[in-house]
């Protein structure tokens, strides 16, 4: 994982890497309702965390979520064999224009997952770019979202949990296109 920007306070990090690798109490999953697997970054979790996240997916379709995960909603379960120890699943919009709540459903999922790991007393949380690969979503539009949420929420816990939040991105254009539009300045002596 490479660390390209740190926020002054510390509770912020861009980095770039694959998400499954990150030691962090949870990573979020850019899953689909079904919540049973998919391409993408939710196909690399399936797979490096094994099968028992799959397990714990099928109890919550069977229980509580019989028609799925609505987009904008998030629910944890174990992580596996990852070292995270939790994967947060959160259901992105897929782009359909940007005239059908898009824009607050993406919102909705990072703070949905937020609470979520809120709830669970996790301290730090990571972020893959949701809905920004097969679902579709513009890059440029979806980092302003989520830098957004992600600075709303921690202003409303100053103390509380998490204390850090990842960003994580699958390439290096991808995070130099999110550090742009939120105008953050690469920390060349992070390591
Ligand atoms: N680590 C970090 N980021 C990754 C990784 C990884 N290992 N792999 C991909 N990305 P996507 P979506 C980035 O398509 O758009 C699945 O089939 C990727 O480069 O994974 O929300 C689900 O089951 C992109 O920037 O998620 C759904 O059906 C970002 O993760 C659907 O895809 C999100 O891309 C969800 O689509």
């Amino acid at each position: 994982m490479k660390t390209l920007y740190r926020s002054p306070d510390g509770r912020c990090i861009v980095a770039v890497g694959d998400i499954t690798t990150l030691e962090c109490d949870a990573i979020v999953n850019a899953a689909n309702s079904s919540l049973l697997g998919g391409g993408g970054v939710d196909g690399a979790i399936h797979s490096a965390g094994g099968p028992q996240i799959l397990e714990e997916c099928r109890t919550l379709r069977a229980g509580p979520l019989k028609e799925g995960l609505p987009p904008g909603r998030a629910v944890a379960t174990t992580a596996g064999r990852l070292p995270a120890k939790r994967v947060i699943h959160t259901v992105g919009p897929i782009w359909r224009g940007g005239e059908h709540h898009e824009d607050e459903t993406l919102e909705s999922c990072y703070r949905e997952s937020l609470a979520v790991a809120a709830r669970e007393g996790l301290a730090c949380v990571a972020f893959p770019a949701i809905s920004t690969g097969i679902y579709g979503f513009p890059k440029v539009r979806a980092a302003r979202i989520a830098w957004k949420t992600v600075q709303e929420f921690l202003a409303g816990s100053p103390a509380s949990m998490p204390r850090v939040i990842w960003f994580v991105f699958f390439s290096e254009a991808d995070a130099a296109l999110f550090m742009n539009e939120n105008k953050l300045t690469e920390n060349k002596s992070i390591v």
